[in-house]
């Protein structure tokens, strides 16, 4: 019995010890030459997780000159070390394809005034709380493409002067509420291609006054809380095949969530630009400040009314192609600036056909039926139709815009009988 314990006492001292070492002891070997064409360095060979690369003063002479660096196409286990000690100068520095795995603070000695950070596409999984703890002067971080599963809670907090953060194709499963804390420059988030179910409601706090951009396209998101920020100009929520309900009170420039389950959306807000298309459950949406609305995509919903519609005078841009269950096209006659309207025509949406026409603005129509899809586009005449305009695929693409077109559309100039002339054939890849 006695002798028992004895055995386990140092059996986890032996562990102990063992851990202390791997973190401690990494084996530092000199960057004997480096293979650079200008700034970009390649073939950097330490693939080892137990040895760490530095750079000397001799093998960094030929790059005093230039404020970014890149390392390439290399096998970094870990990032090297002594780079900025003896290239402080270094703005910008990119680590693509190099297989780096660990990252110790002191790799970042000397880095007063690196500004971008590209780490983009390695092979990070896991990242120490203070692994930024060096680069104050940071306005920009890459992690995208790596293996983080989670972040430490305040690993971002010393990068105040922080403004993008690209943290998409990773594997993360939550983030804390307290991530972004007190990064009050912080304008643009990338988290797509996670695992998130959801955002906390407090996520954002420190950035309510200037969060320009938030893209969590193709996670795994239930909900997103509807006071998470009052204001946002870009938001990108496509592709959460979970989201169900939507209910955002912010002003919001552009929202774009297609192709998610959505079933119910409700916008109090003011909102300018509204993507939804590709959500065969929607079947319901309210927009409560529809006066402002400029932008409404709704192709393959399952909307049966849209009455908010009569009140959105400022509308420029509205497809609402393959709503099967609406009942008849909406009355749209005081968007009297409307210049694209997509719907699909049968037999039930023909009653407010007759508005067409004094919609003078108009000059993309296009209207699908069973047989397939006619679009119109106003000549620069101004007659309704295209006339005898000789229009080419530039000029197209030009009236177009936004519009993508559909690789299977022939465009038919409307023209007299018997004119020789082949159908215009745009957009086909
Ligand atoms: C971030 O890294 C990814 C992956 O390497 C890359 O595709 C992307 O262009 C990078 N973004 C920026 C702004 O450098
Ligand atoms: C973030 O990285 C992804 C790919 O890895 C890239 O497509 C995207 O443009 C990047 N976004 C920003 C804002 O850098
Ligand atoms: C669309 O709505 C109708 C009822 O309004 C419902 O019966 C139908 O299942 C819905 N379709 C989808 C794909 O959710
Ligand atoms: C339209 O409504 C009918 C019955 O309400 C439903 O069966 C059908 O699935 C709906 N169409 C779509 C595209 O969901
Ligand atoms: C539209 O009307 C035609 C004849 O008026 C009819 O044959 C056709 O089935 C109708 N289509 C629909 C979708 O109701
Ligand atoms: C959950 C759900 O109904 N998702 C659908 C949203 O719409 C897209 C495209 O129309 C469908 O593919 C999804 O299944």
């Amino acid at each position: 019995m006695l002798m028992l314990n004895y055995l386990n006492y140092i059996l986890i001292a032996l562990i102990g010890l063992a851990i202390c070492e791997a973190q401690e002891k990494l084996k530092e070997v000199a960057v004997q030459s480096l293979d650079c064409r200008e700034n970009t360095c390649m073939n950097l060979n330490f693939p080892s997780a137990l040895e760490i690369a530095y750079f000397s003063e001799k093998v960094t002479t030929n790059l005093r000159g230039y404020e970014s660096l890149i390392l390439h196409s290399s096998h970094l286990a870990n990032l090297p070390r002594k780079v900025f000690v003896n290239l402080p100068q270094i703005v910008e520095f990119d680590v693509l394809e190099c297989e780096l795995q660990q990252i110790e603070k002191e790799c970042f000695d000397g880095a007063e005034n690196l500004r971008r950070l590209n780490l983009g596409g390695n092979k990070l999984s896991v990242l120490n709380s203070d692994t930024f703890e060096l680069t104050t002067q940071l306005e920009e971080l890459n992690l995208s493409d790596n293996q983080l599963e989670e972040l430490p809670v305040k690993i971002f907090l010393p990068l105040k002067k922080l403004q993008k953060i690209n943290l998409s194709n990773n594997q993360l499963k939550s983030i804390s509420q307290f991530t972004f804390s007190q990064l009050g420059s912080l304008k643009s988030i990338n988290l797509d291609s996670n695992d998130l179910k959801e955002l906390p409601s407090e996520l954002f706090r420190d950035q309510q006054k200037h969060l320009s951009e938030l893209s969590a396209r193709s996670n795994q998101l239930e909900g997103i809380p509807s006071n998470i920020f009052s204001e946002i100009e870009h938001l990108f929520l496509s592709f959460n095949v979970q989201l169900k309900n939507l209910h955002l009170s912010s002003n919001i420039y552009q929202l774009e969530a297609t192709n998610c389950g959505l079933e119910s959306v409700k916008l109090d807000g003011r909102v300018i630009g509204v993507q939804l298309e590709d959500n065969l459950s929607l079947k319901e949406l309210k927009i409560f400040q529809p006066q402002v609305l400029k932008q409404l995509y709704l192709a393959n919903t399952n909307l049966s009314r849209l009455d908010f519609l009569s009140k959105a005078s400022e509308l420029v841009d509205l497809d609402l192609t393959g709503i099967e269950n609406l009942s008849d096209l909406p009355t749209i006659s005081s968007a009297k600036g409307l210049e694209r309207l997509s719907f699909t025509y049968d037999n039930m949406t023909s009653d407010h056909m007759d508005m067409l026409p004094q919609l003078k603005d108009l000059n993309y129509l296009e209207i699908s039926h069973e047989k397939g899809r006619e679009i119109y586009i106003k000549d620069l005449d101004e007659d309704f139709f295209v006339d005898e305009a000789e229009l080419d695929c530039g000029q197209l693409a030009d009236l177009l815009e936004f519009v993508e077109l559909p690789k299977d559309t022939t465009i038919l100039e409307d023209r007299l009988v018997g004119d020789p002339r082949l159908p215009l054939r745009c957009g086909a890849a």
